[in-house]
C-alpha cells in the first residue's frame, strides 16, 4: 500500500468542499491504490456543521480514506500539517452591494494567515491550488506570504472557464465535448478573461474553422463563458458548486497526470514573462506537465484581437495587486 497523499481544504463544510471531500475520499482523483489523509479546516462556527461532513465521510466507507482531520482557521499549523495538497476554498462570498475591490480587501488578510500557515507546517512537496475568489489575487497573497514554497507550486482555478467553453464549443458544433482541445484561458478567473477560441482545436481542426461564425465566437460564446457563473447563480439561486468542485479536482488530476500533445491545463500560474505578461502575475496561461513539471505551453497564435482581451484582464490583475499591495513585499 503506498503512503497516504494528506490533502488539506480550508471551507470544507462550505457548498464547494461538500461536493469535493467525497470524490476526493473515494480514490476517483488520486488514483485506486492512492490513501488519501483528508485535513478539513473551517472557521469555528461551522465547525459543528463540518462534523456533519465528517460522519457522512464515515458513512460511505471508503476503503482508501485512511484518515480524517478537523482544525479550525485559528490553528492553521494543525490543519497544513504535512499536507501534500492544499485547496483553498475558504474566504468570505460576495454579498450584494459590495465591490469586487471590496471582497479582494476583506479575503486579501486571509490568505496572508493561510500563506504563512502553508509554509509553517505543509509538506515539501506542498502544491496549493486557490478557488476562493477573487482566486488569481488570493493566490499571489498566499504565495508572497509563503516565500520558501516555491513558486511553481501556485495554482489558482480557471479550469471552471475551461471547462463552460469547452460545454459551449461541443454544443455549438454538435460534437462531443471530448472533441475539444487546446481551450486556454488566459488572465483573471473574472469577467475580464478571455477564452481563447483562436487557438482551439475541435476534432484536431481549428475552432474558426470548425464554427465559421466568426460574430458569434467572438461576441456570444466569450461573453457566455465570462458571464457564466452569474448565470448558474440567477438560474440555481446559488452559485456554481457542483461543477467547482468538479473543476477543481480535474486541476489536481491534470497535473499529475501527463498532458495530451494535442491539448493544454487552464489554469493560473506564477507568470514568467511568457507572452509579455508581467513576471509575478498570477495569471491565466496554457499549461502542460510532464505530470511532475509543468510548463508553459509557447507558440500560441495571438492577433491583435486576442492581444487586446488578453490586455484587458491583465491589467484588472495589475489593478488588483494595487489593492492588495500593503499585503504584498515591498
Ligand atoms: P461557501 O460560502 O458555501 O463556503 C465557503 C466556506 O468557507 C464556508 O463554509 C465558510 O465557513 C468557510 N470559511 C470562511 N472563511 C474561512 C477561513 N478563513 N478559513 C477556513 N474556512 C473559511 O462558498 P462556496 O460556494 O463553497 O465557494 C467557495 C469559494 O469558491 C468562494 O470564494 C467562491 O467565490 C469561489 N469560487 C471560485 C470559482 C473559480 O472558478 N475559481 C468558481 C466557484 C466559486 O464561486
Amino acid at each position: 500500500m503506498k503512503p497516504p497523499v494528506r490533502v488539506a481544504i480550508t471551507g470544507a463544510a462550505g457548498q464547494i468542499g461538500y461536493a469535493m471531500a467525497f470524490r476526493l475520499a473515494s480514490g476517483e482523483v488520486l488514483g485506486p491504490d492512492q490513501p488519501v489523509i483528508l485535513q478539513m479546516i473551517e472557521i469555528p462556527p461551522a465547525m459543528k456543521s463540518l462534523d456533519g461532513v465528517r460522519m457522512e465521510l464515515d458513512d460511505c466507507a471508503f476503503p482508501l480514506l485512511a484518515g480524517m482531520e478537523a482544525a479550525d482557521s485559528d490553528h492553521l499549523d494543525q490543519g497544513f500539517k504535512n499536507a501534500n495538497w492544499v485547496i483553498l476554498l475558504g474566504g468570505l462570498p460576495r454579498k450584494a452591494g459590495m465591490e469586487r475591490a471590496d471582497l479582494i480587501r476583506v479575503n486579501g488578510p486571509l490568505f496572508t494567515a493561510q500563506g504563512k500557515g502553508i509554509q509553517a507546517a505543509a509538506a515539501s512537496d506542498v502544491r496549493v491550488v486557490v478557488v476562493a475568489n477573487p482566486c488569481n489575487t488570493n493566490c499571489l497573497i498566499a504565495m508572497h506570504s509563503a516565500p520558501d514554497v516555491p513558486k511553481d507550486r501556485w495554482f489558482a482555478m480557471t479550469r471552471l472557464d475551461q471547462n463552460r467553453g469547452q460545454a459551449q464549443l461541443a454544443q455549438k458544433a454538435g460534437v462531443g465535448v471530448g472533441e475539444v482541445k487546446r481551450l486556454a484561458i488566459w488572465g483573471n478567473h473574472s469577467s475580464t478573461q478571455f477564452p481563447d477560441f483562436q487557438n482551439a482545436t475541435i476534432s484536431g481542426r481549428p475552432v474558426t474553422e470548425v464554427i465559421g461564425h466568426q460574430e458569434w465566437l467572438r461576441k456570444d460564446f466569450i461573453a457566455t463563458v465570462q458571464k457564466r457563473g452569474a448565470a448558474v447563480i440567477e438560474a440555481r439561486g446559488a452559485s456554481s458548486a457542483a461543477s467547482a468542485a468538479n473543476a477543481a479536482l480535474d486541476t489536481v488530476k491534470s497535473l499529475v497526470n501527463p498532458t495530451a500533445k494535442n491539448d493544454c491545463i487552464a489554469v493560473a500560474v506564477h507568470s514568467d514573462g511568457s507572452y509579455g505578461i508581467e513576471k509575478g502575475l498570477i495569471c491565466g496561461f496554457p499549461i502542460k506537465t510532464d505530470g511532475k513539471k509543468w510548463s508553459i505551453i509557447e507558440g500560441f497564435k495571438i492577433d491583435e484581437f486576442a492581444q487586446g482581451k488578453i490586455d484587458t484582464t491583465v491589467n484588472e490583475l495589475k489593478q488588483e495587486r494595487e489593492t492588495v499591495k500593503d499585503l504584498l513585499p515591498k
